[in-house]
This record gives structure tokens, sequence and C-alpha cells, in this order.
């Protein structure tokens, strides 16, 4: 278990990491154009802040003491709610309600003042780009799908969607992360995700491609090497080498398909419905959501003898405390009568679990047993059978 890391590495999460293009291809003259052409945009940008911030800042003062209630954001109207909670899970005012999901209907938090790390958690790599938390408002029609882990099986995921007979105007899918890596196609089930509209949590195979890739926008490929070398995060969990095997599908991402996986929330919270989804696991001990180690809820499996989360299959022996990460919710749930419910993946080896308030939906289809799929409101179960992917083995194994 790694030691205890500091509040402001555990921050870095905070910075958006944004694609930008390599420049070094450009001749020369060109390249002096963009060095003409920042220094003109700095110049102007900073003129018009200069003016407009007070303005701003003026104006926003003006409409605070007119309503505390009530904020504004650029696509759509936010209103608080009177509970203790509203400040960090802001409801949407629908302007105009069908049966479709609206895009504002997803919206991510900009502030939370709570992030106190467990004395558990890992450094976040500075290259993850990672959101903690989205929250999700769904329509009251329609029907809302989890499916487990993907895994880069298309065909499968195809096959699935016709035999539940998905309405993309309608129903509304939900990845429960690890999207990619093993399978025949990542990304196509990328391309098929956005195509859907799909919404998503980040798998730690996921993670992994993200990470890769943001370090190759910011660095160029070129700097990608040697092979064995390890990319400078600090104290990740699972430090990556340069020539780790997601850097096959890194390599092969383009920006849409980057900002689509980047854009899966680490937890995407579904308040109207008490229902979470994670990849791997929650800490049942840890009430504030964006409290959670990033690592660990991609990576979770049992709770160790500490009672800590462990991405290992642990031995229960007489005396010790281990036990699945989804044992200790459930018995925590009926103590503090918690009524939220987590959805998650990542455990291809129990399969489906559908208990109480953990619903377990990976079925190892890339190992060429199923692909699942449950219906949050229903929970009935869908599956197909699967053909498995390529094994890639060795050190990725999880
Ligand atoms: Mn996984």
């Amino acid at each position: 278990m790694s030691a205890a890391v500091s509040k402001e590495v555990y921050h870095q999460h905070i910075e958006d990491v944004t694609p930008i293009e390599s420049t070094k291809h450009l001749p020369i003259y060109r390249r002096k154009w963009l060095l003409v052409s920042a220094v003109v945009f700095t110049v102007t940008a900073t003129i018009v802040i200069a003016i407009t911030v007070p303005i701003s800042i003026r104006n926003l003062n003006a409409l605070r003491a007119k309503d505390e209630n009530v904020h504004f954001t650029s696509t759509s109207k936010i209103a608080n709610n009177s509970s203790s909670v509203a400040t960090t899970t802001p409801k949407i005012v629908p302007q105009n309600i069908t049966g479709t999901r609206k895009a504002s209907s997803l919206i991510t938090p900009d502030k939370q003042e709570s992030l106190h790390p467990p004395v558990y958690a890992h450094a976040v790599s500075p290259w993850s780009n990672l959101t903690r938390l989205k929250i999700y408002h769904p329509s009251d029609q329609g029907r809302i799908f989890v499916m487990g882990d993907i895994h880069g099986c298309l065909n499968e995921m195809n096959q699935l969607l016709d035999k539940i007979q998905f309405k993309p105007d309608q129903d509304v899918l939900i990845l429960a992360g690890d999207l990619v890596f093993r399978g025949q196609d990542s990304i196509g089930v990328i391309q098929r995700a956005r195509e859907l509209n799909a919404l998503c949590v980040r798998g730690n195979h996921d993670d992994k491609v993200i990470r890769l890739k943001t370090y190759e926008y910011q660095h160029g490929k070129a700097s990608m090497s040697p092979a064995d070398e390890i990319m400078p995060e600090g104290q990740v969990g699972d430090p990556l080498k340069f020539g780790n095997k997601h850097i096959e599908i890194s390599k092969n991402l383009n920006v849409e398909d980057y900002t689509y996986l980047a854009g899966c929330p680490l937890i995407l919270d579904i308040p109207d419905l008490n229902t979470r989804v994670v990849h791997g696991g929650l800490d049942p001990l840890i009430s504030n959501l964006i409290d959670n180690d990033p690592w660990s809820v991609m990576n979770m499996r049992d709770m160790d003898d500490n009672n800590q989360p462990s991405k290992l299959k642990l031995n229960k022996k007489p005396g010790n405390d281990v036990q699945h990460w989804t044992t200790a919710y459930e018995a925590n749930a009926a103590k503090t009568n918690n009524q939220v419910t987590v959805y998650y993946g990542h455990d291809a080896s129990r399969g489906i679990v559908i208990n109480n308030q953990t619903v377990g939906v990976d079925s190892g289809c890339v190992y060429g047993r199923k692909l699942s799929a449950v219906e949050m409101r229903s929970r009935e179960l869908a599956q197909v059978d699967c053909l498995g992917g390529d094994k890639h083995g060795g050190d990725d194994d999880d």
C-alpha cells in the first residue's frame, strides 16, 4: 500500500489538460507566423480581460444581491434545491421536456469543497485529465441500461443493442468502463458509444489509454521512448512504461475519441434514481463522493485486512476481515440506512451479481463469456454470448 500523498499532488486532477497540436512539423516561416499570431492574440486577450472582468464582477455582484438562489450558466438555468446537498448537486430546470436526453441534463459540479484524501490514496497522474464526478438527471421516460466491460468487443456490443432493441432517441446507455483493450476493435467501440451519446465512467484500462495520449499531445510521439522507460507521473498506483500495450490504442485515437473517453467521469451520480455508476467500486466508509481515491475507484475488488480497497481478490481466512467491497458496502448501507445503489464492472471473475444495493455487470465478454446490460428501473438483465478477443497477458492481466 502506498504512503499517503500530499493534498497538492492529489489535487492535480483539477487542472484540465487540453490537447495541443504539435507545431514541430511545420515549416519555419509558418512557425514564425504562429509565434506572431500568438503574441497578437495574448496582447488582445489581456486588454479585453482587463476591461471586461471588472465589469463582469460588478454585474455578478449586482445579480447576487438581487437573488442569491439563482445561478446562471451559459447553457441552462440552474436553481438550488433547499436541501443541504444543493450546492454540489444543482438541479436543472427543464426548458423543454421530451423523451430524449438533453445535453444540459448532464452537468459537472463546478466546485467541490471537500477533498480529504484517504490514507491509502495514490497520486493522480498529471496526464489523467480526469473529471471526478458528473451528475445526471434522466428524463422520466425511456429505459436506462448499464452495460458491462466491452473491452473492444464491438460485434457483441451491437448484438446486445439489437437484443434490447435500443432506441437512441428514447433510451439511455451507460457504459461501466473498460470500453477498450484486449478485444478486436477498441476504437470502434468508442466511436459507437459516441454515436449513441452513451454516458460512461472511466475504467482502469481507459485511464491508461488517456494518460498515454495526453502525454503524447503535450510532448509529441518522439519523446515516448525508450519503450522500457517509465512515463514521469509521480507516485501513481500503476506506473506506465512508454512501450505499454495500451499505446496501440492511444496512438489510433483521434481528438474526438480522446475527448469522449477522457470525458467519462470517475463517478456518475444519478441522484434522482438514488444510483451511482463506477468501474471498480466505492469505499463504503467515505461519505463525500469526491474524497474517493481515483485509482481505487477504478481498480478495487476486495477490502483488505485493514479495511482498505485492494485491486486483488484476497483470500478470506479465519480471523481476517477480507471481503469484497460490495459485502462491506451492503452491510454499511443497512447499518446507516443508505439507500444508494452502486452499479460497477471490473470483476469478471464474479460475473453478474445483482444485490440489494450493488449491481455487478461485468460478465467477462472478452474472455469468451457474456456481455450484459441491466436496465436500471426494472433491473431486467439482457445478455449475449461472446467470442472473446485477443488476450493480452503479462503485465496487464487485471
Ligand atoms: Mn477493469
